[in-house]
């Protein structure tokens, strides 16, 4: 039985509804205007907690902005009548999709929306479920065949980034080393309007922006096609977070694909998973008690100490020592640390409690991995991550878009789309258990 609501459930709810853009659903007001790909993912199964039609359309208006190729793009922009308060928009992403989009994706986590947002659908009238679930199905695996032809062509099994926004930890330290051979030279002049809206002190600096928007531009000059960008792309990542997501998102579509009785879908995907799983598996590092990314520039791998070394745990069922390892890694990182798992080991070089992407604590982070944890039978874990993140919202934080894990106190923007779907989700803990 979930909990019975209590005012931030209300509040959560409240903010997911003031953000509604005629069915789909900021970050923010005013420092993120436009639909964000991973954003809204987890933002239906948000709603799915408390309005099925309304989880669905978010996924519906994500995919207005599907290019022809599949691709699905990290923005949408729908409407731009808030569009000075946000760079780049469209003219600088120089797309020619009938919405305007941007040019480059995120993390896959709409497939496994879709199945949360369908089960929770299905619940009530299972044949309307999947009669709305087909074309979103289709869309996704769509998507899903595009990664694997356009970000790993020559058959790896791991998914290449060509830019550190596509990862949605967009700031990490994991791309340092790769973005310093980006020239900081742009055609036209950066515009940041990101610290209109939020201290400095909080977000990337001003020579990554202009790396950032050096690689936009490098790709809008070879008109947004996939090989000629592969073949050009000065920054290339073969990286483990989004590889994770895309695997379980391989997972619940092959699920889909024997619900519905696509038998050629379902080979496909199975094929495709079992090459990802057993490359990620690759990606384990015992020396660290993580796994690591690998720079397809250099052919090092990222050994920065981040976060995204755990979230592989999301769609691997992984021996039982090796789980053991990353747990007490995990749980060293976050020992007296407020919120969860930071984004970097605390106390290293790279470590910036308050700076976007370099130590603090993301409520969605925290929510994949506690997936990952009780798909690998760490329940004990998954529970203090998932207590953590519900008390600092409670207490010092609110829904702010991320959480200082010194002190607990809410950063970047406020009354942030995702942390309420987090808070929703990690607090009905029967359903979060799959249960
Ligand atoms: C660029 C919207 C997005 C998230 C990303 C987060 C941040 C944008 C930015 O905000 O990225 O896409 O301008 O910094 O890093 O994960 O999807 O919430």
């Amino acid at each position: 039985m979930p909990p019975p609501d209590n005012k931030f459930v209300a509040k959560a709810k409240a903010i997911l509804e003031a953000n509604d853009r005629n069915g789909y659903t900021v970050p923010t007001h005013r420092l993120y205007p436009f639909q964000w790909n991973w954003d809204s993912a987890f933002v239906a199964m948000g709603f799915a907690q408390f309005d099925v039609d309304r989880a669905f359309r978010e996924l519906e208006r994500l995919v207005e902005g599907q290019w022809a190729d599949g691709m699905i793009p990290h923005i949408v922009f729908h409407d731009l009548s808030g569009a000075d308060s946000y760079y780049p928009g469209p003219a600088v992403w120089g797309t020619s999709h009938t919405v305007a989009t941007s040019g480059i994706t995120q993390p896959p986590v709409f497939a496994i929306a879709l199945r949360a947002v369908h089960d929770a659908a299905a619940a009530v009238d299972s044949a309307a479920a999947n009669a709305r679930t087909l074309p979103l199905y289709e869309a996704a695996l769509k998507w899903q065949r595009w990664w694997y032809a356009a970000r790993d062509p020559e058959n790896t099994g791991l998914v290449a980034l060509l830019h550190p926004w596509e990862s949605g930890s967009d700031n990490s330290p994991a791309w340092d080393i790769a973005l310093a051979r980006v020239p900081t030279t742009t055609i036209k002049p950066v515009v940041r309007k990101d610290t209109n809206h939020v201290a400095a002190a909080m977000r990337p600096h001003d020579q990554d922006y202009a790396r950032f928007i050096h690689l936009v531009e490098t790709y809008a000059d070879v008109g947004w096609d996939p090989a000629r960008q592969w073949a050009t792309a000065p920054f290339k990542i073969a990286e483990i977070q989004t590889t994770a997501i895309l695997l379980k998102a391989g997972e619940d579509l092959a699920r889909f694909a024997a619900d519905f009785g696509r038998a050629s879908d379902a080979a496909d995907l199975a094929a495709l998973n079992a090459r990802t799983r057993a490359a990620l598996l690759a990606q384990w590092r015992p020396a660290l008690n993580r796994f690591v990314s690998r720079d397809l520039v250099s052919g090092a791998d990222v050994d920065a100490s981040t976060h995204a070394g755990f979230v592989p745990v999301l769609a691997l069922d992984l021996d039982a020592p090796v789980a053991r390892a990353m747990v007490a890694e995990m749980a060293r990182w976050s020992a007296g640390k407020l919120g969860g798992l930071p984004t970097t080991e605390p106390g290293t070089p790279i470590w910036e409690p308050k700076r976007y992407w370099r130590g603090p604590v993301w409520a969605v982070i925290n929510w994949l991995l506690v997936d990952g944890l009780r798909r690998n039978a760490h329940a004990v874990f998954a529970d203090q991550l998932r207590e953590a993140t519900l008390a600092v919202i409670e207490t010092t934080a609110g829904f702010a878009e991320y959480f200082d894990p010194d002190t607990g106190e809410g950063c970047g923007g406020e009354d942030f789309s995702w942390t309420a779907a987090a808070y929703l989700c990690l607090r009905d803990a029967d359903r979060g258990d799959g249960s």
